[in-house]
């Protein structure tokens, strides 16, 4: 059984065994989470990522890569890269949205992770709709846990604000 939650908090002090980033293209670190991950974790994974950008190029929409947690207290961050609202019809941008979580999902479950923590991807400075997106989130991890029982024990919903938590307690009641 794979329990899936909504918690209120700050993604980087959230103890599981992969934490997912909000990340951009050139996996440069940012604002945002991407911005508190990298000031959390260190050098390190912005190390990792310029790597990765240097080996295959930018990370595709919709898509996610696994690097360590530096200092974090998970043992991987997965970076995907979530719709820019407006680059696409409406559908497209949801169907990238869900991309992005089955595919850290399926990162996660490569890893050999059994507990996983989601921000509200695309909701920030990329502004996804923040219904669509908690109703898109919540219906692609629930898809993928059908598609996968048994291989995570926790998916973790982490809401930065008050309003945000309320939306998926709604959502995953
Ligand atoms: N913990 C949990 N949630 C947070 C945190 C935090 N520490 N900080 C912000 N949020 P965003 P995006 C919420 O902008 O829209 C970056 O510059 C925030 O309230 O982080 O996917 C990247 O480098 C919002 O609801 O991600 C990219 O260039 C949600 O997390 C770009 O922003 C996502 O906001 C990605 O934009």
């Amino acid at each position: 059984m794979t329990r899936l939650e909504a918690v209120q908090g700050d993604v980087t002090t959230i103890e599981v065994d992969a934490i997912v980033n909000a990340a951009n293209a050139q996996l440069a670190g940012g604002g945002g989470v991407d911005g508190a991950i990298h000031a959390a974790g260190g050098p390190s994974i912005l190390e990792e990522c310029r790597r990765i950008v240097a080996e295959r190029g930018p990370l595709p929409t919709g898509q996610a890569v696994v690097t360590g947690a530096g200092d974090l207290p998970a043992r991987h961050v997965i970076h995907t890269v979530g719709p820019i609202w407006g680059q696409h019809t409406e559908a497209e941008a949801v169907e990238l949205l869900a991309s992005c979580y089955r595919s850290s999902l399926d990162q996660a479950m490569a890893h050999g992770c059994r507990s996983v923590s989601f921000p509200a991807i695309s909701t920030g400075v990329y502004g996804f709709p923040k219904d669509l997106a908690a109703t898109t989130a919540v219906a692609a991890v629930r898809e993928w846990v059908e598609e996968h029982p048994d291989a995570l024990d926790r998916i973790l919903f982490v809401c930065f604000g008050a309003d945000d938590l309320e939306r998926y307690e709604r959502e995953l009641a």
